[in-house]
Formats: C-alpha cells, sequence, structure tokens
C-alpha cells in the first residue's frame, strides 16, 4: 500500500518549511520533527538526532520518513559527526527497530561536488551528462557526510531490507539565485513531485537519483528519477537572462566555476551555530 503517515525530519527548516507547504496536497499526513520548534505547528516533535529515545517514538507508527534534518552547509568535522554521520545513523536504527519500510535521504549535490561540471554550450547531449554511477567526490565535511548517508542506505537495504530513495539534491528554492543553479535548481513543486515519487514507487531498493528541475542547462542524468515515476514540469530557463547579465556566464578557469559543487569547492558556506 502507497504510504500514508510520512515523518518529516527538518521540518523548521527551508526545505521542510516548503514540503511542509505542498506535501499534504498529496494526501501524505505528516509527523514533524526539528532540532528547533516548528512555527505554527504546535504538535511538531522538538527533539535532535542525537536522542535515541525520542527518534524511536517520532518513527513509531509511520510509513515512510522523509529525513532533511541535519547540518546543511559546512562545519567543523566534529559538529558534521554528530549531526549528520551519528544523527542519520540513529535514525536508521531507529526504523529498522520499528519495522518502518522505508527512507527518503536528502543527499546533496557535495557528495559528488568535484565531478567536472559539462563544458560548452547547454542543452548538453546525454553523454555528457554526470552519471549517477560517478563515484563520490565530497567537496566538503558536509558532502562526505551525505556520500555516507548513500553507503548507510544501501548497507541498512542489502542487511536488513529498510528501502532507501538518497536524493542528490540540487539547489531547491523559490527561484535559482546564481548562473549554477540555473543548472541544479529543483523548484519546490518538482521537489514535492519528486518525493511523491520516491514514496510511491515500487522496489526501489536503493535507489540514487538527482534532484532537479528539467533545466534546459542541466548538468546532469534524471533517468533514475524519472524511473521512479517523477515527471519534472519546471525549467530554470527563464530565470537565465537575468541571472547572466548580472553575474556574467560561468567561467571555466575559474575554480569556483569548474565542479558540479561550485563554490563549495572553493570557500563553503558555514553553518551559523
Ligand atoms: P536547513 O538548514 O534550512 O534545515 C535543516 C533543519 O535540520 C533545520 O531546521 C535544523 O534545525 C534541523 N537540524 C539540524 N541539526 C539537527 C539535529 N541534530 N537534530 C534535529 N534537527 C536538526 O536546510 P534545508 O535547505 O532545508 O535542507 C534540508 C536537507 O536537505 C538537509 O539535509 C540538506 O543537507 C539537504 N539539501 C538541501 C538542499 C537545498 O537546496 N535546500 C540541497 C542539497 C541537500
Ligand atoms: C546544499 O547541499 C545545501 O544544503 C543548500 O543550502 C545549497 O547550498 C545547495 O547545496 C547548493 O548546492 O546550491
Amino acid at each position: 500500500p502507497a504510504p500514508r503517515t510520512v515523518l518529516l525530519t527538518g521540518a523548521a527548516g527551508g526545505l521542510g518549511t516548503l514540503m511542509r507547504g505542498l506535501l499534504p496536497d498529496y494526501g501524505y499526513e505528516l509527523r514533524l520533527l526539528d532540532l528547533m520548534p516548528v512555527e505554527g505547528e504546535p504538535d511538531a516533535l522538538t527533539a535532535d538526532l542525537a536522542d535515541k529515545a525520542a527518534l524511536r517514538e517520532a518513527v513509531r507508527g509511520v510509513d515512510a520518513i522523509i529525513h532533511l534534518a541535519g547540518i546543511s552547509l559546512e562545519a567543523s568535522f566534529d559538529k558534521i559527526l554528530k549531526a549528520n554521520i551519528e544523527g542519520t545513523y540513529n535514525l536508521y536504527e531507529a526504523a529498522r527497530e520499528e519495522g518502518v519500510r522505508r527512507i527518503v535521504f536528502a543527499s546533496s549535490n557535495h557528495a559528488v561536488g568535484f565531478t567536472p561540471r559539462p563544458r560548452g554550450e547547454a542543452p548538453f547531449d546525454d553523454s555528457a551528462l554526470i552519471p549517477i554511477d560517478t563515484p563520490h567526490r565530497p567537496d566538503t565535511f558536509y558532502g562526505l557526510s551525505k556520500s555516507f548517508g548513500e553507503d548507510l542506505a544501501q548497507f541498512y537495504w542489502d542487511k536488513h531490507g529498510l528501502e532507501t530513495v538518497s536524493v542528490r539534491i540540487g539547489s531547491c528554492f523559490a527561484e535559482p539565485t546564481s548562473v549554477r543553479m540555473l543548472s541544479v535548481w529543483m523548484s519546490p513543486e518538482d521537489g514535492a513531485r519528486l518525493f511523491h515519487a520516491a514514496l510511491t514507487a515500487e522496489d526501489v531498493r536503493h535507489t540514487v537519483v538527482y534532484g532537479s528541475s528539467a533545466n534546459t542547462r542541466l548538468w546532469w542524468d534524471l533517468s533514475t528519477a524519472r524511473a521512479l515515476g517523477y515527471e519534472p514540469r519546471d525549467d530554470s530557463e527563464p530565470y537565465a537572462e537575468k541571472l547572466i547579465a548580472e553575474q556574467g556566464e560561468l567561467d571555466p578557469a575559474n575554480p569556483d566555476h569548474a565542479h558540479l559543487g561550485g563554490h563549495f569547492t572553493t570557500r563553503p558556506p558555514i553553518w551559523p551555530y
């Protein structure tokens, strides 16, 4: 049966807030969890991913989990270890103990951020797109934690039969705000379409997908996402003229622009607390 009750971790964050708005229209009943209180949601669970007892209670009885909680930018290894590596392990362990069948894991383009980006004129043909089985090349400790999360997901499938769709999200914001984002942008509506596909597709085992809209300047292969039933409807191209006029085209000689991970490879934004 299709999942109905879904635990959304990281519900107070940017993506969590967007998905809280969009996913109920697909018929999901969301249970919310975050380290921070979730505005306007008195029933949300306030808990740290370090709190194993709280996680066990949070996952009890849900059909699936969308795991967004964690540090979403670069931080010291110690902070990343606690929130993203141990925290994701704690969540998987709670899910295994409570018999939850499927997790949708918010991985990131930064798990493969040091992959050279396609060069030349978009739209790129299939042979130039970054394939889904490209090796992990994290660009930060943050990206390293996402590589770990994908491996953890594979392990929990192979060992315990717990399914995961790992979504290497590009940039999911209301609008693209940089020239790089023209290639990796996922509109919030396409984000909800992709999460819905990841929750409902059959026999996903551990599937890794890139998470973006059908952008004209797309850098990566969306075929594994489409195979889940995802049909992106948006394209960043209407934003291209203005962003390129303001910021210029990506310069292949600029190290900030040479790789999929962009400036995360050179001067990553730092998690504020
Ligand atoms: P965000 O930083 O706005 O939200 C993360 C949320 O996780 C915050 O509300 C925070 O309080 C919570 N959190 C942090 N540590 C926690 C802990 N120890 N226990 C419980 N909750 C904790 O990030 P955003 O943009 O909403 O991203 C959500 C997820 O998607 C993250 O895992 C991020 O790495 C991933 N992602 C997001 C992308 C995007 O474009 N927004 C791109 C790629 C990946
Ligand atoms: C990420 O993984 C971050 O969580 C998000 O805030 C964006 O910076 C995104 O990558 C990106 O690459 O634009």
